[in-house]
């Protein structure tokens, strides 16, 4: 008598073959998964060749829908995510979520205006029912060499509200935190080591020894003309390119005071992080109602991105 295995795994799907065979399939991908096109979500593997998707055609769908951000309405130099979760329905026709396995994978399954020929297709299961729900997180971050949480200036947990030259951009977004148009990492990076942990941080760079770090300080040679405003060579929003001795830029020379009125602050570039999670549930494939498959988290080169903001000054 065939015996009915109970299913102790969701990953676990089990098909029913013409002559009654029963066999086991194991939904059993890695935890990353890759999209392309209008849109296709998709992970294959080679041993078994199988694959699995989920395209979306109705209503349309891009992968720059998933990442489109825009201005917070708090603050303008903020973004939000538009999309941070969109969810649908599995028909089995206008969105499909697909099973396939195949003699052996061939490259390019997805997307091709020209399908890939001999794809050898074994088994080719679709859902009729079901849904998806995509989850998009979204991060961002200065780069500018200080951890954001050091970057929390006054303290109290929150890294909204430390803008230490009110140029309405928060510290741990600001790659230039005193407004003074030298990027913090210029001013980080250069520094004595005096203790010799190699870390700018316990030691940062304090050209006039006021007890402000430069990257903290708008007049860093302390030489009463404010560090934007010593661009006598080139007047384009960076002062560390601004040599009358060749040896010491201007904005590090206290011998050197000419004023020349900075108009702007320099472009800020920020850099943007998204994790998108893809997750299909009440499914039910032939023979099998599936509850739900997670294709895990995706691997894209739009996962990371930046974006430019220019203070008012
Ligand atoms: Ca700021
Ligand atoms: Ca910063
Ligand atoms: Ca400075
Ligand atoms: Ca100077």
């Amino acid at each position: 008598m065939r015996k009915i295995f109970a299913l102790v795994s969701f990953l676990i799907l089990v098909m029913s073959c013409d002559d009654g065979d029963v066999i086991f399939v194991e939904l059993d991908f890695d935890d990353t998964f890759e999209a392309c096109g209008e849109l296709v979500f998709y992970n294959t593997k080679e041993s078994p060749a199988e694959s699995i998707s989920l395209q979306i055609s109705s209503p349309t769908l891009t992968l720059a829908d998933i990442f489109e951000v825009e201005p917070s309405e708090t603050n303008p130099l903020l973004v939000e995510l538009v999309n941070p979760e969109i969810q649908g329905n599995i028909d089995g026709s206008n969105n499909l979520f697909n099973y396939r396995s195949y003699n052996t994978l061939t490259d390019n399954l997805f997307c091709n205006d020209v399908p890939p020929s001999n794809l050898g297709i074994t088994q080719d299961l679709s859902s009729s029912d079901g849904s998806y729900t995509i989850t998009t997180t979204y991060a961002e971050d200065d780069n500018d060499g200080i951890p954001a949480e050091m970057e929390d200036i006054n303290g109290n947990g929150d890294l909204y509200d430390d803008d230490t030259d009110g140029d309405g951009l928060t510290n741990f977004l600001d790659p230039d935190d005193d407004g003074d148009n030298v990027l913090t990492s210029t001013e980080l990076i250069d520094y004595d080591n005096d203790d010799d942990d190699d870390d700018p941080l316990t030691n940062p760079q304090d050209t006039d020894g006021d007890g402000i770090p430069n990257y903290l300080d708008t007049d860093d040679d302390g030489d009463g003309v404010l560090t934007i405003d010593e661009e006598n060579v080139s007047q384009d929003q960076n002062p560390s390119n601004d040599y009358t001795n060749p040896n010491l830029a201007d904005y590090l020379n206290p011998d050197v005071a000419i004023m020349v009125p900075a108009t702007a602050y320099r472009v800020h570039t920020i850099t943007q992080t998204y994790e998108v999670s893809v997750i299909v549930e009440n499914i039910s494939f032939p023979n099998l109602n599936q509850d739900t498959f997670d294709f895990g988290s995706l691997q894209n080169a739009n996962t990371t991105s930046t974006r430019t903001v220019t203070p008012e000054f």
